[in-house]
């Protein structure tokens, strides 16, 4: 099977929390590609990265970062596949630098930023999945089973009594 997904992060210190992409990629059966691409420290690796995208057939790329994160934002200037940024978490700031650097792309460059860390890295996969579920009714039907399942887990939820 050809890789759908691009999954790209500016360290491998990133993997703790894009590993939770890689899961859901992974669970549901979608072919993707992990790799350590940094903005600032491999510019030319992330040139190419972006240029070669949409000729190897990635339907859209999921890039995590930490601090100054401008790897989704530069990817984003260099392809049009859509590009799903994750906020990593960072040693500092707790990773409302990340945030900030990656959802506030000017005006005619977007980029899709997600939570910061696990559940942003878990729903940026799910988001990509759904996706490529508008073409693939398989993947559409199991992305209604979880939510069921979800469901179900709420639906049985209990709370303890007050003593
Ligand atoms: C960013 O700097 C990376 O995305 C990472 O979140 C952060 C720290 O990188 P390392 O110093 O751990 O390699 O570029």
């Amino acid at each position: 099977m050809s890789v759908e997904i691009g999954l790209v992060m500016g360290s491998n210190s990133d993997w703790e929390v894009m590993q939770h992409a890689a899961r859901q990629l992974k669970t549901y059966g979608v072919a993707f590609e992990a790799r350590v691409v940094s903005a600032h420290r491999t510019p030319d690796l992330l040139y190419e990265y972006a240029e070669t995208a949409e000729a190897r057939g990635l339907q859209a790329i999921i890039a995590g970062a930490g601090g100054a994160a401008h790897l989704p934002g530069m990817l984003a200037a260099k392809t049009t596949i859509p590009v799903l940024g994750v906020p990593v978490p960072s040693k500092y700031l707790a990773g409302e630098d990340s945030l900030l650097s990656i959802v506030q792309m000017p005006k005619g460059v977007p980029v899709a930023t997600f939570a910061i860390g696990e559940a942003g890295a878990a729903n940026a996969a799910l988001f990509a999945i759904a996706m490529l579920a508008n073409h693939n009714p398989e993947l559409r039907r199991r992305l209604l089973e979880f939510r069921e399942t979800q469901k179900n887990t709420v639906l049985a939820m209990t709370l303890p009594e007050v003593d």
